[in-house]
């Protein structure tokens, strides 16, 4: 077997990419993300062993959070990039361990520098290294929740805001995934643990995003084109936006937005922008033939990037952050920390205005400010029995033919419920015609994946209005779409937060091995998702 990942929804066969990724991931990229994690896992040990203190270790935080983004689904394929960066934190590591007296433990001390060597060693540290089935199951699962974690801490960061505790957790988790004297209830324990800091993040992002950009609120988005010269901004980092948007001010370069960036239309801050004009496309693996049609450059701020067909789409894409792919430009920040995006504007000035692949608009902005705003509305509602039931459908789009479930589903289910979306599953009815009850329309899009967050805070209040003592007696069901490893973190926020019963799909992920998967079906009441029918009348019952 040349390589092992099971990280995501599209593993093949449901149990494992052996020879690439279903992504596009290459045996040798899929190693060196190996060797990346492995690394992260040595200094979290010298962090934990040497009860060393975040607030202390502010660049290795913030190349330790770049580490785990990088290996994310659809994130980073440039395998030279995620060389580097495993050199970069062989150094830190190294001089972490000259300051900390620890016993050598392989992952604190292993030394590679050649891109062979690197290969040689990822080999025995990879996801198999763990040989029983159980134990390396819900060391995985800690490790996604934890990348999916640092993602969103990421994005906080680069919004000025940092909690010292989330990092210290993120050492506490890696280091606790080589640590053979856990068993597997002290790694359950510690899963729930991945849930509770998940909260914990996805709140800091929150409060990151609405302290500098306002609440999100209720707003129509443009879906098709104008006639000017165009960039397409992708992904889920809103500070990158920004410095886009002040950069292509009466430049004659219009913005627009594609996936997981259409919520940036929903807060107030960028509604200045009169060159911010629509959202182009729909979820990130429908990519290849939107950016054929979308003509200008392409910035990818995080995943989903699908592995461009032509060299002329490649062209036009550029990355930064934790996102790469080899060939496209990469955008680093200046020593004052900014971004320069000239390159792409003089490339967008070159190129055609898009093309129209779909006209009209789509409404969100039902983030929890705006939907607390409406909470009398929505309290009458359910009291009168006008709405029966809300759906939250969060999480991810993806590829795979049995996703038609979800827009099946949405269409199927009574007039009488509310569908509550965060993240790029919403691409699969957002733009269906589902109505509304009352004035409040059947699907509220509370925003991007971390948003889920905001549907926590939603049901929190409803709970408290109708004075229940548990999440669960609400009249919420849950069924969700997984994809990647934000999706991860987000099912262990809810799990932490006692929400029961959760349906997960298409598939259960295949890193649960069945006695794992066994715990979350008995202690969550965990399930998959069946036919559309029978499961909207069981949700209905
Ligand atoms: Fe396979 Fe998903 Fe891993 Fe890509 S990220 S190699 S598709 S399991
Ligand atoms: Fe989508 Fe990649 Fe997960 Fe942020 S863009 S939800 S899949």
């Amino acid at each position: 077997m040349s390589m092992y990942c099971y990280q995501c929804q599209e593993t093949a066969k449901g149990t494992g990419c052996e020879i690439r990724g279903v992504c596009g991931k290459s045996e040798e990229v899929a190693k060196l993300q190996d060797l990346l994690i492995y690394t992260v896992k040595g200094i979290s040990q010298i962090v934990i062993k040497g009860d060393l203190k975040a607030e202390t270790l502010n660049d290795v935080n913030h190349e330790v959070l770049n580490s785990l983004f990088m290996t994310i689904t659809n994130a980073n394929f440039n395998d030279i990039a995620i060389e580097q960066q495993i050199k970069k934190l062989i150094d830190i590591r190294n001089d972490l361990r000259n300051n900390v007296k620890l016993d050598n433990h392989d992952a604190a001390s292993f030394e590679t520098d050649t891109r062979a060597s690197m290969l040689e060693k990822a080999a025995s540290v990879g996801v198999l290294a763990t040989e029983n089935q159980d134990i390396r199951s819900l060391r995985e699962m800690i490790i996604y929740g934890v990348k999916g974690m640092a993602a969103y801490a990421e994005h906080a960061k680069n919004l000025g805001k940092e909690d010292m505790d989330i990092y210290a957790f993120i050492y506490e988790a890696m280091a606790a995934t080589l640590d053979d004297s856990l068993d597997a209830d002290d790694l359950v324990a510690l899963t729930l643990k991945t849930g509770e800091y998940g909260v914990k993040v996805m709140a800091l992002l929150d409060e990151a995003n609405t302290s500098k950009y306002g609440n999100p609120e209720i707003t129509t988005v443009d879906i098709g084109v104008k006639g000017n010269p165009a960039i397409l901004i992708s992904g889920h980092d809103l500070t990158d936006l920004e410095q886009l948007l002040e950069q292509t001010k009466d430049t004659g370069v219009d913005i627009y937005t594609h996936g997981e960036m259409l919520p940036a239309h929903y807060y107030p801050f960028f509604k200045k922008y009169s060159h911010f004009v629509g959202n182009y496309g729909n979820a990130w693996w429908k990519q290849i033939s939107e950016f054929e049609s979308f003509h200008g450059p392409i910035l990818f701020t995080t995943n989903c990037i699908v592995p461009p067909k032509s060299e002329e789409v490649r062209s036009r894409i550029f990355t930064t952050g934790s996102a790469g792919f080899p060939g496209c430009s990469h955008i680093i920040p200046r020593e004052d920390g900014k971004k320069d995006f000239s390159a792409l504007i003089e490339l967008a000035k070159t190129l055609p205005a898009p093309d129209e692949i779909e006209t009209g608009s789509i409404v969100g902005g039902f983030a929890h400010n705006q939907v607390l705003a409406l909470a009398d509305q929505v309290v009458d509602a359910v009291k009168s029995g006008a709405i029966k039931k809300f759906f939250v459908m969060a999480g991810c789009d993806g590829r795979m033919k049995s996703r038609d479930y979800y827009t099946e589903f949405a269409q199927k289910l009574p007039k009488d419920t509310i569908i509550l979306t965060a993240g790029c599953a919403k691409y699969r009815y957002n733009k269906l015609n589902l109505g509304d009850i009352g004035g409040i329309p059947r699907v509220l899009d509370a925003g991007q994946c971390n948003d889920s967050y905001s549907l926590v805070v939603i049901a929190l209040k409803l709970k408290e209005v109708f004075g229940l003592d548990d999440i669960n007696e609400l009249p919420i069901a849950y069924n969700i779409a997984w994809y990647e490893q934000k999706a991860v973190i987000v099912l262990l926020a809810l799990l932490y937060l006692g929400v029961k019963n959760i349906h997960l799909g298409p598939t259960l992920p295949g890193f649960l091995s069945p006695n794992v998967a066994n715990v979350l079906v008995e202690k969550f009441g965990i399930s998959g998702i069946g036919e559309v029918d029978s499961d909207i009348e069981l949700f209905m019952q």
